[in-house]
């Protein structure tokens, strides 16, 4: 079996965009009612009093300024704090078929690919809106294409891990050419009322054909030189949505199946297994720092990302080195660095080597190491 490339990428963005000052203005405004509702309770000491949220500690923080969302104006209404999404009729697109479908579209046209070149898709992001028929099966059948499809979910690194997936399908032969997908909408799993994380997350759907070297048909492309990921389990980034919450007692409340998470643990915990893993990938590739041209990382928090291409370029990164988005993005899980890659891999030159890099709950970890390629 010949090379495999990731030979398009596509990108879907929420046409609605929150600001940190109109997230801010509407979280203090819910704080504010929350409390003087709750003036007696807090006073009493039963209730804890919600403090005000402010826009220069999420920017210090996370380096987050923005984020797209599918629905602004449920998300910001005080009285509500969540997103407002018309609920679909079986005959109509599920919403992360129908973001599926517009990223897909534009990956299938860089790649110069039909659906009919394609055999499977994987739809791998952090929350699926449903739990079967799997999403990547109603992609599949809205593009038209023949062959299989499954969803696949490792939190932050579904993508990474779904380019695993899919250059090992097309190496042992199972396909010509897959579709990975990453539908992510972390608003509908982000509790808006905590002030600790509310701030963190965004929307968007990234797609990626990956291939074998002779279908491709651009003249452009990045070679995967090779993939490796880690997995460590940990409590300290937790989404305890399932089928079985109906089921437990005594019943748990709704906002703690939330998104939640020890943030600062995770930032120190994460970090080394990061650099290991692209270090030690990096070195059984034979290539070291000196080889590396771009860095696609995660994108959680600028901080973070910082220290990590610090410690693996062994100088602070600049902007081309390490591209950031989460700045407008947010955090998207597993979009974030296919965001990165998506938007910043067309000035590199052939033979340029990049790391697409993921990481986030689990923990989880994913490194894809890139070489651009020109026919
Ligand atoms: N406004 C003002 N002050 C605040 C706010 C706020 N919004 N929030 C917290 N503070 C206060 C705190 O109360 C604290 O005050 P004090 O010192 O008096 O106790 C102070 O600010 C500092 O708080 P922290 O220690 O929590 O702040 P940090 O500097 O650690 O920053 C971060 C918090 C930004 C969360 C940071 O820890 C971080 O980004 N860590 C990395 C986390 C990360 O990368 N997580 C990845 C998780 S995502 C993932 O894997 C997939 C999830 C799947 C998607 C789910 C969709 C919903």
């Amino acid at each position: 079996m010949g090379r495999i490339y990731i030979s398009g990428s596509g990108l879907f963005t929420p046409s609605d965009a929150i600001s940190n000052e109109e997230l801010v203005a509407s979280f203090n405004e819910y704080a504010a009612k929350f409390n003087a509702a709750h003036a007696a309770d807090i006073e009493a000491g039963q209730v804890a009093e919600v403090p005000a949220s402010s826009e220069a500690f999420i920017v210090k923080a996370s380096g987050i300024k923005s984020r797209y969302v599918l629905n602004k104006d449920g998300v910001l209404d005080p009285e509500r704090m969540r997103p407002r999404l018309p609920r679909r009729s079986e005959n109509e697109a599920s919403i992360q078929c129908e973001m599926s479908v517009l990223a897909a579209r534009e990956a299938l046209e860089r790649a110069g690919k039909q659906a009919a070149d394609i055999d499977a898709v994987v739809v791998a992001c952090s929350n699926l809106q449903r739990g079967y028929p799997a999403v990547a099966v109603e992609v599949q059948q809205a593009l038209g294409i023949d062959g299989f499809a499954f969803d696949m979910n490792v939190a932050c690194s579904s993508a990474t891990f779904g380019l695993q997936v899919a250059a090992d399908t097309i190496s042992r032969g199972n396909a010509r050419a897959v579709l990975v997908i990453s539908p992510e909408i972390c608003s509908g799993h982000l509790n808006f009322c905590d002030r600790d994380s509310h701030f963190i997350f965004g929307d968007a759907c990234t797609a990626m054909v990956v291939e074998q070297e002779d279908t491709l048909s651009t003249d452009s492309a990045y070679e995967i030189l090779g993939t490796r990921l880690k997995t460590q389990f940990s409590n300290n980034i937790r989404n305890d949505f399932g089928f079985l919450n109906r089921a437990e007692e005594p019943p748990r409340p709704q906002k703690e199946t939330l998104f939640r998470q020890q943030g600062r643990k995770v930032f120190k915990e994460v970090v080394p297994i990061v650099n290991e893993l692209i270090l030690s990938h990096l070195a059984d590739l034979g290539l070291g720092a000196d080889d590396i041209r771009r860095l696609w990382l995660h994108q959680a928090n600028i901080n973070m990302n910082q220290l990590i291409a610090k410690r693996v370029l062994g100088h602070a990164p600049s902007d081309d080195e390490a591209p950031t988005i989460l700045d407008r993005y947010a955090n998207t899980s597993s979009a974030g660095s296919i965001i990165a890659f998506h938007q910043h891999h067309e000035d590199l030159a052939a033979g340029d080597v990049g790391v697409i890099c993921s990481f986030g709950a689990g923990y989880s970890a994913g490194s894809v190491v890139v070489r651009r390629w020109r026919r």
